[in-house]
């Protein structure tokens, strides 16, 4: 399953980074394309909102 979620703050190539390898880490994701101000998740059953919320917001940026 694809999802794509907005996300709030990003600014540069190490925003994008920090977003990609906190998404990584998650259990379930199978793909990540992190763009600045977006991710498109690509997950083996439905993706785990929460934690993608959170993982984002330990990064210090905000899923709108
Ligand atoms: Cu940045």
């Amino acid at each position: 399953m694809e999802s794509t979620v907005q996300i709030k703050g990003m600014s540069c190539g190490h925003c994008v980074k920090a977003v990609d390898q906190a998404l990584r880490k998650l259990d379930g994701i199978k793909d990540v394309k992190v763009t600045i101000g977006e991710a498109v998740i690509t997950t083996d059953g439905p993706m785990n909102e929460t934690a993608v919320r959170e993982a984002i917001k330990d990064e210090g940026f905000e899923v709108v």
